[in-house]
């Protein structure tokens, strides 16, 4: 194994800094996860599961204030405030680094240092990266493990280069007060200091596939994208590829691993991720995807046989579960689990909890690792080191209003300004307000690593280099009727939507153009053996002049706040959509 001197000598460096008790080098082997693994429960950090139900499986509490990202503590720190762009928080890299390495200073006193090379990308793909996270939590290191190819295969990737992501993290003291999460992206640098948790702490994940990789994208002329992977397979045979960006907690993990209706014969689905693209043009000018990611770090409550079957099988070996409740045989519960909870139950908080209690067992943001090839519908692709090609890119966000339920866009360009103008419901994913109506462009506000604007240019610029770029699509399953209901039974039935827009992709599918895009016609969805009625089909695909109008005026007003870095498409598309809505008949 070759280690090149500049990264033995970083090492040496926050060794230095960060005063552990020792260091111990990840190799990334089975010996060493179990070596871990022990070390973990010996000290409390990780309690095992059932191993007759849950093989392989373990549990974790995070510190109650440490359970989602927290995106006002998330910095992108370039030379000029510019280029982080109005939507994210900015430190100069100075201060920063001033400011955060008084808090690394001696934060591993009484600590191990674990140093974690990690792949993200298949093995001996050209287009994979490099990280190394140097981090004093053994429940990080375990997750890592999961969610990146972990160890030597990621030394042997980078051979004698340099060119890697330097990631530092350190659980500080785990106070909201001195917490940290720091991008660098002009140095290919992460620091983060205070949480344990998901993406402010997997350094692979949020901080590298996406805020670093983005920056690097746009500078070498690719995407990174807030992106599921999945492949449609249609009962003639034949596999197509789509793209989702939905924001957090939107859905991307339960349409990757779709089960198709029983009606729907000879249909089916495979994952190739739930989370990240990493997007790049071919030889053949179409858009090709890898999945950057070796796992799922996915939402715990709501999975079950029903909902999410793939998932089910997933997860019932070798996971790890955060914050979800234990019961007294050592499985695990959450809202919305096929089971009735039973007695004895003990919430995320560690307290004794009844279906009485006013708060729920599970915390919503509860989480599960698991590795992606456990998944019985992983693709048989998804490792492939050239990717899979896409036909098309689906943008889906929550909201009970306005949205219909699928729309297409009229080409690239239009589709990019979709893309730059959807607004979700927040989400239990981050800390904060629930339900709250926000910008979320491309589902990547918070993970963009330079100004949104300028990403909205990059994007605008891959669609003027593709000849066969893929179609761009406006979804919402949360579009909710009268009653406050949704008026879309979602899930595997999204298959329908699904069905629409390989057909557009063929040039077939019965559509009306609107002012806002083409609207599949009255029978256009695939309702066979779905109890739905016409009334409510109509509601679910309706455009509403008034609300339009409204809605333009919204977009106006997001586009100002970041000047004249809007490129003159996004412009000129809001222009054409207000000129069209408008015009339009009551
Ligand atoms: P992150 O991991 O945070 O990025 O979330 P995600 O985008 O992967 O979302 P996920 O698939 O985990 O779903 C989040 C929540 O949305 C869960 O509670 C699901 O049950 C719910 N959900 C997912 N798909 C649908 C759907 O089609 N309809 C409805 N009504 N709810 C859905
Ligand atoms: C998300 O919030 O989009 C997640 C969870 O996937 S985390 O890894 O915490 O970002
Ligand atoms: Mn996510």
């Amino acid at each position: 194994m070759t280690i090149s001197e500049s990264a033995k000598r970083w090492i040496q460096e926050l060794t230095a800094l960060c005063q552990p008790d020792d260091v111990t080098w990840c190799d990334g082997s089975e010996a060493e996860r179990d070596r871990i693994t022990k070390e973990a429960v010996e000290r409390g950090e990780l309690m095992p599961l059932s191993q007759d139900k849950l093989p392989g499986c373990y549990y974790h509490r995070s510190h109650p204030t440490d359970v989602a990202r927290t995106e006002h503590l998330t910095f992108i720190c370039t030379k000029d405030k510019e280029d982080a762009g109005p939507t994210n928080n900015w430190m100069s890299p100075g201060d920063a680094r001033e400011k955060v390495a008084k808090l690394f200073k001696g934060s591993m006193r009484g600590r191990t240092m674990f140093v974690v090379p990690f792949l993200m990308g298949p093995v001996g793909s050209r287009f994979s990266k490099v990280g190394v996270q140097i981090t004093d939590s053994r429940y990080v290191v375990l997750n890592m493990r999961i969610m990146t190819r972990m160890g030597n295969a990621a030394w042997e990737h980078l051979g004698s280069s340099d060119d890697f992501t330097r990631c530092l993290h350190s659980l500080g003291d785990l106070s909201p007060d001195r917490r940290y999460i720091c991008h660098f992206p002009e140095d290919n640098e992460i620091w983060s200091i205070g949480s344990g948790y998901g993406g402010n702490a997997l350094l692979g994940k949020k901080c590298l596939a996406l805020r670093i990789a983005s920056f690097l994208g746009r500078k070498e002329g690719w995407m990174a994208e807030h992106m599921l992977i999945l492949g449609i397979q249609n009962p003639e045979g034949e596999t197509h590829y789509i793209t989702g960006a939905f924001p957090s907690a939107c859905g991307k993990t339960n349409l990757a691993m779709l089960v198709p209706p029983a009606m729907l014969k000879g249909w089916k689905v495979w994952t190739v991720g739930d989370d990240i693209a990493w997007l790049r043009i071919g030889d053949d000018g179409r858009l090709w995807a890898i999945n950057p990611e070796a796992g799922f770090f996915g939402v715990v409550p709501g999975t079950s046989s029903k909902t999410n079957p793939n998932a089910m099988a997933t997860i019932g070996r070798n996971t790890i579960y955060t914050n979800v409740a234990l019961r007294p045989d050592k499985t695990v519960w959450w809202e919305g689990h096929d089971e009735p909870p039973g007695p004895g139950v003990i919430d995320w908080q560690g307290k004794p909890w009844s279906p009485e209690s006013s708060e729920k067992a599970a915390h919503p943001n509860s989480r599960f690792t698991a590795p992606a090839s456990q998944c019985p519908s992983i693709s048989p692709e998804w490792e492939n080191p050239q990717g899979v090609p896409i036909s098309a890119i689906l943008f889906g966000a929550r909201r009970q209003r306005v949205m219909p339920l699928i729309y297409q866009s009229f080409n690239w360009q239009h589709g990019t300004f979709l893309g730059a103008t959807m607004s979700s419901e927040t989400t239990a994913a981050a800390v904060g307000k629930v339900g709250v109506m926000r910008r979320d462009p491309m589902a990547m506000l918070p993970f963009c690593g330079y100004n949104m604007a300028d990403y909205w240019g990059h994007w605008l610029a891959m669609g003027r280099r593709m000849t066969s770029p893929p179609k761009i699509f406006r979804v919402n399953w949360f579009r909710t009727g009268e009653n406050g209901k949704f008026l879309w039974p979602g899930f595997g039935d999204n298959l329908r939507v699904l069905k629409w827009i390989l057909e557009r992709c063929q040039g077939r599918g019965e559509a009306v153009e609107t002012p806002i895009g083409y609207v599949p016609g009255k029978n256009a969805i695939d309702r066979a053996g779905l109890d739905l009625p016409d009334s409510a089909m109509e509601q679910l695909l309706k455009v509403d002049r008034a609300e339009w109008i409204e809605a333009v005026h919204g977009q106006h007003e997001w586009f100002e706040k970041f000047g004249d870095h809007v490129p003159p498409g996004i412009w000129e598309e809001h222009e054409a959509l207000a000129r069209r809505v408008v015009s339009s008949h009551e």
